[in-house]
């Protein structure tokens, strides 16, 4: 049986899944996504990440055909379809098609595009051994250009650092802001500990508001970890006791190296392995 993925309304095969070369979704990136999990049959902060797709289409002036909760209601048929259970879920949004020119007003249809499949995660031996990190040179949007809060089909930024990441050997790569402070990696946040306290850059740091991240610090919180949300830079990093990223696709993972050199004991840390524990039990819905 081939996948099926919804484009607007309709549940296609996989292999008919196309929308047009007009669409200024391809021609200019001019959209918006959301990637989301389910475990369980069950999508996990269902409602946090639509309001957030709400928020980055609104955010462009598009209007999202249809409400949140048919948006819902066919995430559920789409991964029904698929008899997908644990899943990967991408939510996309489309300007529609349009005419060759920027203008947004020519376009008509903005398309709808859910696809389900199964989650490919990071080989195991990352999370129990760790990442390592390089920081790349290219740094996240400004935040007075494209607003990283954005989740827009402009993730060329983020690639351009994924492709040292990877040149370097690294399946992650930190990203800085403008102001050379710790941002986010290309797409996951990032949080360290340091003297005992969890701390994650703002989001006025010019980063995505990862929903990853704020199950987490709700977690740590209930877990009396002292918390803070406060700027700071790759010094603290290499200073710090532990560090993990998180991420719908990554879930919490831990980091034990940045630039060569080892963090902490440089092995995954306790309070990250605390969190890696509490998570897990909340995905499952315990
Ligand atoms: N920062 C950036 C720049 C992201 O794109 C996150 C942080 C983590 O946010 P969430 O809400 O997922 O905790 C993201 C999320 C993919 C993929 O297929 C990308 C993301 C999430 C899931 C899949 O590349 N980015």
């Amino acid at each position: 049986m081939s996948l099926k993925v919804y484009i607007s309304g309709r549940l296609v095969d996989k292999e008919d899944a196309k929308i047009s070369v007009f669409d200024h979704g391809l021609l200019y990136g001019d959209g918006v996504f959301e990637g989301l999990r389910s475990y369980n049959g069950r999508v996990f902060e269902l409602d946090e990440h639509l309001d957030r797709l709400w928020e980055s289409a609104r955010a462009i002036h598009l209007q999202i055909p249809g409400t949140k909760a048919e948006m819902a209601a066919a995430v559920e048929e789409t991964l029904q379809a698929n008899q997908l259970r644990d899943a990967y879920i991408r939510l996309v949004i489309t300007r529609g098609r349009g005419t060759l020119g920027l203008d947004p007003n020519r376009c008509s249809d903005p398309q709808v595009i859910i696809i389900t499949d199964k989650i490919a995660l990071y080989p195991p031996e990352n999370y129990e051994q760790g990442l390592e990190l390089v920081t790349a040179a290219t740094i996240r949007n400004h935040p007075a250009a494209l607003s990283p809060r954005i989740k827009s089909l402009n993730y060329l930024n983020n690639i351009m650092a994924k492709i040292e990441g990877l040149r370097a050997g690294c399946v992650e790569a930190l990203m800085l802001n403008h102001k050379g402070e710790v941002a986010e990696c290309t797409g996951d946040n990032i949080f360290v500990v340091r003297r005992g306290t969890l701390m994650t850059p703002p989001i006025d740091a010019g980063i995505l508001e990862g929903i990853t991240r704020n199950v987490v610090l709700r977690l740590a919180r209930e877990a009396q970890i002292p918390v803070a949300e406060v700027p700071f830079t790759r010094h603290d990093i290499f200073v710090a006791e532990e560090c993990f990223l998180t991420g719908s696709a990554a879930e919490v993972i831990p980091v034990v190296k940045l630039d060569g050199r080892p963090i902490g004991e440089g092995v995954p840390g306790p309070i990250t392995g605390r969190l890696i524990q509490a998570f897990r039990r909340c995905v499952q819905g315990d």
